[in-house]
Formats: structure tokens, C-alpha cells, sequence
């Protein structure tokens, strides 16, 4: 395909209550939406990078110029372009990978839609409905961590993750333990810990946690291996893992018994189906983790996460957990499932009239005469 026009929509949405986690609070969601014009069809993604680097060395602003000054340019020069070319024609650029995801995604998205084929069919998806779980932010005290697991407990989610940092780790889960008895039940750090928090963490082993998600910074793998030698509860790397390579070397290393697959953070659903073969081969189970994406992301995260090596539940929720007015049809919940789109390419029809309400600037990346 030929790429016509690229147009990034800098939009702006609300959450239905602030998510805290150990790197900051989030009360919005600042996401990029890609449309993608192409001689075939249109292609719509979202870049997950948020306005700060502070989950990755990512950032929004940062992502709008790589795409425009180097990205989108290897794209346009290079002609045709196929969604499995992408990767190759944008490794000459080093990192980015939330940036390079969004690309991909929309050739991918336009390709497949040109297809008639689906997100889900193109990556293997082996089911039509997903257990969702949802991921629970740091609260200002016990009394309201609780009051919020509770309501998605009632909601029907199949498995619940605690964000915890140093001062709110073994306090909260013995809270939701001993409130909610045999839950599915895991935590994520977001890398707070260090090497010296190996034997307050291992505390943890108390609690039957499914996993313990990126407690340590993005390169120690080492303290990463410690941790899987002395911990029962099985340790989950998130940041850490950028690309099948990353995943060789936990594997090698023993760095991790998890691993969360989020197809923004390893550049696409491609090297994220790649991923999730890697770590099926070696046994490892996977889950499909989430960026609060609106749902032109999530739809396309539901069909990863039907592919048979995610045998533990995800972070992909419901609309209603994120946003009062959602970018795409909302996603409902049914008996704790949601439903993998099976429409051509994501499955699901940008409302464009919610996204212009939500979009504070219009950024063209290339012009609409080429
Ligand atoms: O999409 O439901 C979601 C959020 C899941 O906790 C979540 N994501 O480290 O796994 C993670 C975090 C990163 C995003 S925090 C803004
Ligand atoms: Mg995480």
C-alpha cells in the first residue's frame, strides 16, 4: 500500500477516577491517535506514550517528532509498505518502539481492513471472549482501596492487580486478602524497589499472589533473577521486556517466571505475537498488559490476548473502568468477559465525533496531496 495522508490527533480524555501508581497520579489520559490514509483504506491507532517519561523514556511530545521527522518519512519514501515491512523499514531508528507501535498498527489496521480480515484472525486468536481483569491504583488509605476492589469484584473481573510502592505494599494486600478471602490477586511495582528490598518484598510470598509485576528498574535483570531463586511468588517482568531479545536474555538469565506483553511498549503486535511464540516454546505464561488505551487500542489488545500462550488474565478492562465517553463503541463487560472484536482490522469504528471532541490539536504528518 501507499501512504496518502498521516494525521495525529493530540486528544484528551478524562478518567472515571485518578489511577495513582508509584510514578505519579494520572486524573487524564493524553494519547495520540493516528488516521492513516492509504491508497487502500484507512488505518486508525493510538500511541500509548504518555505526556511524561516516566513509565519509559517515552513521551508524547517526543513521539510526535520521531514520527514526523523520522518515521513516517521511511515510510512515504520507501513506497509500498506492508505491515510486515514496517518493522525493517524502521529499524534504522534506534528505540521508540511506543511510536513505531502506533505506525505499524495503523498499516496493519488498513491492510487488514482492505482485507476483510480481522485483528484477531491475522494474530492467531484461538477464542472469541477474554477474562478481563482490571489493574487498581495506590488509594489515599485502606478503607478506599478496599471500597474500589469491591465494586469490580461486583463489576464480574476475574483477577485483580494492586499498583504498590515502598509504604503501601504488604498493608494494602493482607487488607484485600483478608476482605476478600481466595481472589485472583497480583501486584506491580512500576520498578520501585531496589536490590535492598529483596527480603521486604519476599514478605509478600505470605499472600498467594499470582505474581509480582517489575519490581526492580528496567536493566537489572539481575536483581530481577535474585528475586525469582528467593521468592515463591512467581516474579513478572513488564518494563523490562522491549523485544523478543530482552525476553532471550531474562530467559537465560532466570529473570523472570511472567511475562507482560504490551504490544506498544515491544513496537507492535507483531513482535508481540513473536514474543508470545518465544515464551510458549519455553512454557512461560504471558498476559496482555494495558496503557489505558481508549478502545481503538484495546480492541486490537483483545484479539492479542486470545492467542493461546495468554493463559493468565490481562489488564484489559471494560470502557466504563477508563472513560465516560469511549473513542469506539464502548466495551462491556458480560460474565467477567469481553468480547474479541472479529470485524475487519481492529474490529471497531472510530467515533469520530467523540474523538473531535476530545482533540485539543491536529497535527498533519504528511500532506493529503501526495
Ligand atoms: O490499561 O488498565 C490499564 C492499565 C494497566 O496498570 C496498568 N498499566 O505498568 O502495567 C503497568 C501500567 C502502566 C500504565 S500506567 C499509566
Ligand atoms: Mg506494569
Amino acid at each position: 500500500m501507499k501512504i496518502r495522508s498521516a494525521r495525529l490527533h493530540h486528544a484528551r480524555l478524562a478518567l472515571v477516577r485518578p489511577f495513582r501508581t508509584s510514578f505519579g497520579t494520572a486524573t487524564h489520559r493524553e494519547l495520540l491517535v493516528l488516521r492513516l490514509e492509504t491508497d487502500l483504506g484507512i488505518g486508525w491507532a493510538e500511541c500509548a506514550a504518555d505526556p511524561d517519561p516516566l513509565y519509559s523514556s517515552e513521551f508524547l511530545a517526543a513521539a510526535v517528532l520521531v514520527l514526523r521527522d523520522h518515521l513516517v518519512p521511511r515510510l512515504t519514501a520507501a513506497g509500498d509498505v506492508t505491515a510486515d515491512s514496517v518493522a525493517g523499514l524502521l529499524e534504522g531508528v534506534a528505540g521508540h518502539p511506543m511510536a513505531k507501535h502506533v505506525l505499524e498498527t495503523a498499516v496493519l489496521d488498513a491492510e487488514l481492513r482492505a482485507q476483510a480480515r480481522s485483528f484477531a484472525s491475522r494474530l492467531g486468536a484461538t477464542v472469541t471472549h477474554v477474562p478481563a481483569g482490571v489493574s487498581v491504583g495506590i488509594t489515599p488509605d485502606v478503607g478506599s482501596l478496599l471500597a474500589e476492589v469491591e465494586s469490580y469484584l461486583d463489576a464480574g473481573y476475574r483477577r485483580i492487580k494492586l499498583k504498590i510502592e515502598p509504604g503501601w505494599d504488604l498493608t494494602p494486600v493482607e487488607a484485600v486478602r483478608d476482605t476478600f478471602g481466595a481472589i485472583p490477586l497480583q501486584v506491580d511495582a512500576n520498578a520501585a524497589y531496589d536490590r535492598g528490598d529483596l527480603d521486604h518484598l519476599r514478605r509478600l510470598d505470605d499472600f498467594d499472589l499470582l505474581l509480582v509485576e517489575q519490581p526492580f528498574a528496567e536493566h537489572d535483570l539481575l536483581t530481577h533473577a535474585a528475586a525469582a531463586a528467593l521468592w515463591t511468588t512467581p516474579v513478572c517482568l513488564d518494563e523490562s521486556i522491549a523485544s523478543v531479545h530482552d525476553l532471550q536474555t531474562a530467559l537465560a538469565l532466570s529473570a523472570c517466571d511472567v511475562v507482560n506483553i504490551k504490544p506498544a511498549r515491544v513496537g507492535g503486535y507483531l513482535e508481540a505475537v513473536r514474543i508470545h511464540d518465544v515464551a510458549r516454546r519455553h512454557a512461560l505464561p504471558v498476559w496482555c498488559g494495558g496503557m489505558l488505551e481508549t478502545g481503538i487500542g484495546r480492541a486490537a489488545n483483545l484479539a492479542l490476548a486470545a492467542l493461546p500462550g495468554f493463559t493468565l488474565v490481562g489488564d484489559v478492562s471494560a470502557s466504563g473502568r477508563y472513560y465516560q465517553q469511549d473513542l469506539t463503541p464502548e466495551f462491556v463487560l458480560v460474565d467477567g468477559h469481553l468480547a474479541v472484536p472479529d470485524g475487519p482490522g481492529s474490529g471497531v469504528e472510530v467515533d469520530e465525533a467523540a474523538l473531535a471532541d476530545a482533540t485539543e490539536r491536529v497535527i498533519e504528518l504528511v500532506g493529503a496531496d501526495l
